[in-house]
């Protein structure tokens, strides 16, 4: 029923076979990626430092970075945004600005509630922000500067106490101002200069003067994305990266210019990032790879950008709309956009991405530098099948709690003596059955 016509060579035509084409990125999900040499190194370093301390840390940041462990006082932290243009200045205060209102409508989209399930039983939930985060911010090739909005940003929006960050020092042993201003403009507690693995190790363990964090958020190169899975267990992390990827669904009613320009905006990430168009036109699709090979040439990261595309670029042809949609909800992109005449049809229709893109006049790079609000901390690799991106949420604890009165032991008191007898469980029997004969004293309160 679902017609694929090959229009690129990652195309396969198989339709039993019909979703390979799009699932071949994985072999560089972080799990596929996962080198045991990477592994063992990092257990070295972790084990290291978690025996010798903050020495160890000062070590590896000597070794690795040849510089030494800073943090920056509050005032250094505030006049980094003197080291930028006005207009870079702006920019990021409007980047943080924006990332946290919406983060901050989110929060209150959080409801506490509580409700008498029966008369005497009590029930709630209550959202209550982690204690403390470490917040990684990357600055090497390509700095993200908006990262510090999505963690830094979001876990002060959720009202996490205490944030502190870590960020690789530069060739010169400072800090990336605009890195660094835009982790002030989002308010974050600490900063300290110092990269990787030891970086991450301090944070969990507590070796930069402040408590152990409770949760480590940010992305980094594999080493850092293999720090973070070793330290998950004793802290919390936010997700585990792969490359980023970006999708198009497009009709005919699309600009091709635009859709290769986004495709290629991605593509830029690195020589394995997948960029995906899936199109119900013939014309556009070879429009917009006409496109590509015009624009290819003219941009900087050209030898990023073309090898992304050779290798793990698709354009795919599909007989209908909802063809389309089931090869997306398949795909599960870390980004997709719909340029299309049925774009609020597709909204509704749509379940599998980490952020959508709607409409000629959306771009992932709006998001990408937080001026949309939303976070660009989203799962890749398929991973939006199963989860979605960082959010307030995920540094929010739902609690739970209860309160039961004397009125609803009996019912309560009399199931949980029936199970824990059938069960062997006596001890638990006996948390039971006790009540239940103090029922009978009129002086146990209610
Ligand atoms: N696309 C990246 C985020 C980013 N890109 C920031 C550029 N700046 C992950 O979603
Ligand atoms: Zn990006």
């Amino acid at each position: 029923r679902v017609v694929f016509m090959k229009l690129s060579p990652r195309f396969v035509a198989d339709n039993a076979d019909r979703f390979s084409f799009l699932k071949a990125p994985a072999v560089d999900a972080p799990e596929a990626q996962r080198d045991p040499a990477v592994a063992e190194r990092v257990a070295g370093m972790l084990a290291e430092i978690q025996r010798d301390g903050f020495e160890a840390v000062q070590r590896y940041a000597r070794e690795l970075d040849h510089a030494e462990v800073v943090e920056l006082s509050a005032a250094e932290l505030a006049a980094t945004g003197d080291r930028l243009t006005p207009e870079l200045r702006a920019a990021i205060e409007l980047g943080a600005a924006r990332t946290q209102q919406f983060a901050r409508l989110q929060r209150e989209h959080l409801v506490d509630f509580s409700a008498e399930l029966v008369p005497g039983l009590t029930v709630g939930q209550r959202y209550v922000p982690v204690g403390s985060v470490g917040a990684y911010l990357p600055a090497g090739r390509f700095p993200l500067t908006a990262s510090a909005f999505m963690s830094v940003g979001v876990a002060k929006a959720a009202g996490v106490p205490t944030v502190v960050a870590c960020t690789p020092p530069q060739p010169d042993g400072g800090v990336n101002a605009a890195v660094a201003y835009a982790a002030y403009v989002s308010g974050v507690d600490r900063l300290f200069v110092v990269g990787g693995v030891q970086a991450l190790a301090a944070m969990a363990f507590g070796l930069l003067g402040a408590a152990p964090v409770d949760m480590i958020v940010g992305a980094g190169n594999a080493f850092v994305a293999e720090a973070k899975r070793q330290l998950f267990g004793a802290v919390a992390i936010d997700l585990l990266a792969g490359p980023s990827e970006v999708a198009v669904i497009a009709d005919e009613t699309a600009d091709p210019e635009l859709v290769a320009a986004d495709l290629l905006g991605q593509a830029e990430h690195g020589p394995n990032s997948p960029a995906a168009l899936v199109t119900t036109s013939r014309t556009l699709g070879e429009a917009v790879i006409a496109e590509v090979e015009r624009q290819l040439p003219t941009l900087s990261t050209n030898e990023i950008c073309g090898p992304a595309w050779r290798d793990h670029g698709s354009v795919v042809l599909v007989g209908d709309r909802e063809s389309a949609a089931a090869v997306m909800d398949e795909y599960a992109p870390e980004h997709l956009e719909v340029q299309t005449a049925d774009d609020a049809w597709y909204h509704d229709r749509l379940t599998n991405y980490g952020s959508l893109f709607i409409g000629t006049w959306s771009t992932v790079a709006y998001s990408d530098k937080g001026m949309a609000g939303t976070n660009h901390t989203l799962p890749t690799a398929g991973g939006a099948k199963h989860s979605s991106g960082l959010s307030v949420s995920r540094f929010l604890k739902p609690l739970t709690y209860q309160h039961i009165a004397r009125e609803a032991t009996p019912e309560l008191a009399d199931a949980v003596d029936v199970i824990s007898a059938s069960e062997g469980m006596s001890a638990h029997r006996a948390t039971a059955t006790l009540r239940t004969e103090r029922l009978t004293r009129s002086t146990t309160p209610e």
